[in-house]
């Protein structure tokens, strides 16, 4: 007996130093202590033995086993170690490689500005209205004082859909659909910014497709001089407090009186630079008074309700403001343009 245990121990001594994995280790358990395995098989046939064998087999038999499971727990340990260790060898973590740089987005310029305006104005208690950008012929035009065959509508050549809609040349029929849902008249304040769209060939200051934003306001005994204060906050609010404003006649079907309304220049402060040609001034939004016809298409009696209206370009406040000279770069989304005016100094 003490032969065959002696046998067993030195096969588990060879077969431990073959083991270098914990499959293969795994494997040696059931070959020694497995339901056939060695050991089991020693106490195989004890009903045939006497009393004395059987002590002594089983003593043998129970030596054998501790010192079979401890050897093999032994080696399990120092496997595991290792094969921890080589795992951490592998998954090891320079920590002095540069990171992966994630890039964040920015607002865009013209959302920028977009917003500025509209904090300004909300601020002096206006709303902010939006609107389909594919318009009816009517609310675009007719109901803004061209009638078909007006020559100003020949000037805005427009991108028809049908013969009845187009896409919107001005964001002016938005404020058309304001004053007609109004059915009991109240005052109206309020400014509709979005896209706009114009058959002009696209260069440098001017494109197919550009943001406009435009105000209205109708009540009773809205006049001039409050067209008048209102734009000079709006210029100040955005080319700084020293600002002086400058109406110039022009004209737009849609009001009467109709103004260009200019800036003193940001830059020299009125003396001539080449931002405002020498002239000291800038041209910076269109505005005027609401045209009676207008009024009263959109169902307030002229006689009773007077109003102003503006048209700012986005674009064009966008490109004083942060001195950029073509108008595509808004639209190439080239993101070294995009993240050089995020980073302008003291802008939110
Ligand atoms: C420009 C400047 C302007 C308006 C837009 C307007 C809107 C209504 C009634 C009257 Cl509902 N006017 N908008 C007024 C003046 C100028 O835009 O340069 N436009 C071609």
């Amino acid at each position: 007996m003490e032969k065959i245990v002696e046998e067993i121990k030195k096969e588990l001594e060879e077969d431990l130093k073959k083991i270098s994995s914990m499959n293969e280790l795994n494997d040696l358990k059931v070959k020694y202590l497995g339901k056939k395995g060695k050991i089991t098989l020693l106490t195989k046939d004890m009903g045939n033995r006497s009393v004395e064998e059987r002590k002594e087999i089983g003593r043998y038999s129970n030596e054998l086993k501790s010192h079979v499971t401890s050897s093999i727990s032994q080696l399990e340990q120092e496997l595991s170690q290792k094969e921890l260790e080589a795992k951490l060898e592998n998954d090891r973590i320079d920590p002095t490689l540069p990171g992966t740089a994630v890039k964040v987005g920015g607002v865009h310029p013209l959302t920028k500005v977009t917003e500025e305006i509209e904090d300004l104005f909300v601020s002096m208690g206006y709303d902010v209205v939006s609107g389909p950008e594919v318009e009816l012929d009517l609310y675009n035009f007719e109901m803004l004082n061209l009638p078909k065959g007006h020559p100003a509508r020949d000037a805005q050549d427009s991108f028809y859909i049908t013969e009845d809609t187009l896409l919107r040349s001005q964001t002016s029929p938005v404020q058309v659909r304001t004053m007609l849902k109004n059915k009991e008249k109240t005052e109206i304040r309020i400014i509709c910014p979005g896209k706009v769209y114009r058959r002009d060939d696209d260069d440098a200051t001017h494109s197919h497709q550009f943001t406009q934003i435009e105000g209205l306001v109708v009540g009773k005994n809205i006049s001039l001089a409050d067209l008048k204060g209102t734009l000079e906050i709006f210029a100040k609010k955005l080319f700084g407090e020293d600002r002086e404003i400058r109406f110039r006649p022009s004209y737009f079907p849609f009001t009467e009186p109709s103004y260009e309304v200019d800036i003193s220049c940001f830059r020299c402060g009125g003396k001539g630079c080449n931002i405002c040609k020498n002239t000291g001034w800038i041209e910076i939004l269109g505005s005027g008074m609401v045209h009676p016809n207008v009024l009263q298409m959109a169902g307030y009696d002229p006689k009773e309700y007077t109003g102003f209206a503006f048209g700012i370009g986005v674009e064009r406040v966008a490109m004083l403001r942060y001195g950029v000279n073509d108008i595509r770069s808004f639209y190439t989304n080239d993101l070294r343009f995009l993240e050089t005016y995020n980073r302008v100094e003291g802008d939110k």
